[in-house]
């Protein structure tokens, strides 16, 4: 569990494909599939390593949806991308049947912003055999920015991951499946965000894979001004260069080729 393996190669690049309501105006769930299968053709194209499709937005704000909802927009989606190509699949869900119906469409990986907390889901996790992202959340979506508070962020989230971890093992899932991520604006300040974003090393040097997901997200804006989510490449791609500089082994985002690119330029100084 070495930390410096992670300078060894770029980060992978996880692409995002949200299948939320908000992201898909039009109704008809074979059309939303078929448009679902040509971005991530294009996400391929643009050096995407791993799609990661959700059907739960947990954006700041939204609502929960129920099991039947959820896996009514991702499963169709799943088998039509799987019958297209090899890309790994990454299932962003917190539900165990979900977890369930992913895997047996052809998800390789569980992204879980809620950690296996939910009733079954470590256990589900366990059976599945796939690599598993362990995120942290403070709250849940709708109400999480209310007023996240912490004495010290950053010891707070390593201490809950660790706990995720040790539960992860007593119920029989091997080390080498878990990720780990600090879980940028889940219930956290821009101030606790940066704190967590200074410290990555502290996460890295834990020898688990750190996965970060900041793109477009509102600390971004915040940081820039109120500045609105179409105009965050650019802060988008500084703090995907500075998590491939500090170790990160998975970026999340949703302009992949630009993020490639970045990553790409990121490792070749680190190798210099
Ligand atoms: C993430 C992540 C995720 N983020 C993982 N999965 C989202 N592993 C969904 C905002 O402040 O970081 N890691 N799945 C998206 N969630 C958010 C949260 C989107 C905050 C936007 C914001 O704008």
């Amino acid at each position: 569990m070495s930390s410096d393996i992670n300078f060894e190669r770029r980060p992978r690049v996880m692409g995002i494909l949200n299948m939320t309501p908000d992201s898909f105006s039009d109704g008809g769930r074979f059309n939303q599939a078929q448009v679902a299968v040509e971005r991530v053709r294009q996400m391929i194209q643009e050096g995407a390593d791993i799609i990661d499709i959700g059907g739960e937005s947990t954006r700041p704000g939204a609502p929960a949806i129920s099991e039947e909802e959820e896996l009514a927009r991702v499963i169709p989606v799943i088998e039509a991308i799987r019958h297209d190509s090899a890309i790994p699949i990454s299932v962003d869900t917190s539900k165990p049947a979900v977890m369930h119906a992913a895997v047996a469409a052809g998800a390789s990986l569980i992204n879980d912003v809620r950690a296996l907390q939910e009733p079954g889901a470590l256990d589900m996790a366990a059976q599945l055999g796939v690599p598993i992202c362990l995120m942290h959340m403070q709250g849940q979506p709708r109400t999480m920015q209310a007023n996240p508070h912490y004495d010290d962020v950053v010891e707070e989230v390593l201490a809950f991951l660790q706990q995720r971890i040790e539960l992860c093992q007593a119920a029989g899932i091997a080390p080498a499946r878990l990720i780990i991520d600090p879980g940028f604006g889940f219930g956290k300040t821009v101030q606790h965000n940066l704190a967590l974003f200074r410290y990555l090393p502290r996460f890295v040097k834990t020898g688990y894979p750190v996965l970060v997901g900041v793109s477009r997200k509102s600390m971004i804006g915040k940081l820039l001004g109120e500045r609105p989510v179409d105009e965050r490449l650019a802060g988008s791609l500084a703090l995907a260069t500075l998590a491939g500089w500090l170790g990160a082994a998975i970026v999340r985002v949703h302009d992949v080729r630009e993020s490639v690119d970045a990553l790409t330029l990121c490792r070749a100084v680190r190798h210099a």
